[in-house]
């Protein structure tokens, strides 16, 4: 996996430095413009920042941290996070690394930060809230201290419970206080580390078992759909049991239908079922185990190929002991090709689908300017070449062309100009049409009707809000729809003027975020069917879980409006910075040929200076194939 990872990070730091090399150059040349440069920041950002996901998801001691353990084990050759029968993991767990710290460290964010109605994404740039621990990667005991921090429960009322949002059913009762239950000290655990994968940009979240998912909304609404990868964690003792199929169907299932990320389901601790066919079963391990694979394939709708048996423990033997018989017989690296096949393929696809194709049209459109410079560089060439007592009259003859160009140049910007100035109504009625005060009412009436229950039903409320989003997103996109004829327009004015020119522009559509609307109501449906109309000690659980989805479903709303806003905005670009980069180069030529008409030179003189000329632009012209060139796809490893 750290092969895989290394070469697509190589891949990603490459394409990067060779968009700043670029912007540089457009800077340099003067034919930079607000525009072009935020959508070269834009793109920049897309490699810089790109990150690897995986979630652990699973009921709880199936071994996901086990997992973990063993898939950082390599590097580490100890076991990092404490693993034990029963429930281990208390609150979900992100472990990355923070290139801004010296040391690592763990933060915790204090259980009774579910009072305040603050989302997790708030705290996680309000750090004060959270408690800190430095750990010592020397010292074991400080290690384990640290991680046993992590796992602490505390014991309060069941009202107490109740008002955090936790559902009393699923917590451990104490044994010596009557109506006390053990709720997680912590809500959330930030763990840095400095560790190769991580430092990669591999982050990993560990959940805890039980009903963790359903607690924590923001987890299923927001966090795992942003995973690359979604390990769901069972166990080959006892295959899929009911309740690791309530946590599929209620919380990962869908999540695949949402978003890019890859699923695969682990049968974990093949190791305890070898150790009891040799003692008590004829069948061969293997046979059993390949039957074990293709029936949970079967249970949970999964190829067979995403259906992954191993020992994580044995993993992690192996790495401590550094036994690579063990390891092959873990599967462990099974899973870690995986992982780097489909995961880093997956992501280097979507960055060169739509990033790197963007920068690399924009290169393109640069260099054939270029080479539309060089043949006016060649006519000038092949004209001082001739008989001396014609040039004068050519050069008046091809200045004359030149200027109409230019006349037909700064028509051609007019164009784009009043286009822009079209687009500015449809950007207006854009913000309109998806705007916040829309959002917001939207979100006062499902809350209304939540709060009215009786009247309407909590799925009558979620369906309310849901059906007026989904609206808003139909508006956008009849909206949308007349934006494009406006675009398509300007674009056919501009290749009457000029012929066609190969320039395309981007295209958008609104329908995937309709259906990640309807993906993000169907999590509600566990609400929905539990709660009809609310009980008084289920309502704070569902405010909160409205909260979370609401916020969800405003951030999706918001990236809609952005993404309309932005293509609105640049879909004249690709005409632009054609119009501009020949504009500066008609405008040169012109400024070359007057001057050659007003200086006494002798016409070596004129054709040394253009044969200058060429060798500049070839120089300009070589660094934009070299761009172009390192900016191609590559095999990764
Ligand atoms: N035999 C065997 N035991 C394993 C394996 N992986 C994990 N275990 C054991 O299973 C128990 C639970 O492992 P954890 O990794 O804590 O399980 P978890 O899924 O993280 O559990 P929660 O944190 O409570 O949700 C521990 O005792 C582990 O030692 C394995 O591959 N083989
Ligand atoms: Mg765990």
């Amino acid at each position: 996996m750290l092969t895989g990872i290394q070469a697509f990070s190589a891949w990603k730091l490459s394409i990067a430095t060779e968009i700043k090399r670029y912007r540089m150059w457009l800077h340099q040349q003067g034919l930079s413009t607000v525009d072009l440069d935020d959508k070269l920041a834009r793109c920049l950002r897309a490699f810089t920042t790109d990150r690897i996901l995986l979630a652990f998801v699973g009921e709880f001691s199936r071994g996901k941290t086990e997992l973990i353990n063993a898939l950082l084990g390599r590097h580490f050759k100890s076991r990092l996070f404490p693993t034990r029968i029963g429930r281990t993991t208390m609150c979900p767990t992100e472990v990355f690394y923070d290139p801004q710290s010296n040391s690592p460290y763990i933060k915790l964010l204090p259980i009774q930060t579910r009072n305040s109605g603050t989302p997790l994404s708030s705290y996680r740039r309000q750090l004060e809230h959270w408690a800190h621990l430095d750990i010592d990667l020397n010292s074991p005991q400080s290690m384990q201290r640290a991680f046993e921090e992590v796992a602490k429960t505390r014991e309060v009322p069941t009202q107490v419970a109740e008002s955090l949002g936790f559902e009393v059913e699923f917590l451990e009762s104490s044994s010596k206080k009557e109506g006390y239950v053990h709720i997680p000290s912590w809500r959330h655990a930030l763990i840095n580390l400095d560790h190769p994968l991580l430092r990669l940009g591999l982050s990993i979240i560990d959940t805890p078992g039980l009903n963790a998912l359903g607690l924590e909304p923001e987890l299923t609404l927001s966090f795992l759909p942003d995973a690359h990868a979604l390990l769901f964690v069972l166990s080959a003792e006892c295959g899929v049991t009911a309740s690791d199929f309530a946590i599929w169907n209620n919380h990962v299932r869908d999540l695949a239908a949402r978003s890019n990320t890859a699923l695969y389901a682990i049968i974990n601790k093949i190791d305890l079922l070898e150790e009891e066919d040799v003692d008590y079963l004829p069948v061969n391990a293997e046979e059993s185990l390949r039957r074990m694979v293709r029936l949970s394939a079967r249970q949970l709708h999964l190829p067979d190929h995403n259906v992954m048996p191993l020992s994580a423990k044995q993993a992690m033997r192996a790495h401590i002991h550094d036994d690579p018989d063990r390891l092959d017989k873990s599967h462990i690296t099974d899973l870690e090709m995986a992982l780097a096949g489909s995961v880093i393929s997956a992501r280097e696809q979507s960055l060169r689908n739509t990033t790197l194709k963007e920068v690399i049209e924009m290169v393109d459109t640069s260099l054939n300017s270029l080479v539309a410079q060089r043949e006016s560089l060649k006519e000038e060439h092949s004209i001082f070449s001739r008989n001396e007592k014609d040039v004068e009259v050519e050069l008046v003859g091809l200045t004359r062309l030149v200027r109409r160009d230019q006349e037909k140049h700064s028509q051609r910007l007019v164009i784009l100009q009043e286009g822009k100035v079209q687009l500015e109504q449809h950007l207006a009625r854009i913000g309109e049409v998806v705007g916040d005060d829309k959002l917001e009412w939207h979100f006062n009436r499902a809350r209304e009707a939540t709060k009215n229950t009786l009247n309407f039903g909590v799925a009558t409320a979620v369906g309310i809000f849901f059906q007026g989003l989904k609206l808003d997103m139909r508006r956008l996109r009849d909206e949308l729809d007349g934006s494009r004829q406006t675009v398509d327009k300007i674009y056919q004015r501009y290749f009457q003027e000029v012929g066609a020119t190969g320039v395309q522009y981007p295209d958008i559509n609104i329908d995937p975020f309709i259906d990640e609307f309807g993906e993000l109501e169907k999590q509600a449906a566990p609400y929905k069917n539990r709660f009809g109309n609310l009980l008084a000690s289920q309502e704070k659980v569902f405010d909160h879980f409205f909260e979370t989805l609401a916020r969800e479903a405003k951030n999706l709303y918001e990236k809609a409006r952005e993404e309309a806003l932005r293509w609105c905005k640049q879909s004249l670009a690709p005409l632009m910075q054609q119009t501009l980069e020949a504009k500066k180069r008609i405008d040169e030529q012109l400024q070359r040929l007057e001057h050659l008409q007003m200086i006494d030179a002798t016409r070596d003189q004129r054709l040394v200076s253009i044969q200058h000329q060429l060798e500049l632009l070839d120089e300009q012209e070589k660094f934009l194939i070299e761009v172009s060139f390192r900016l191609q796809p590559v095999e990764l490893v």
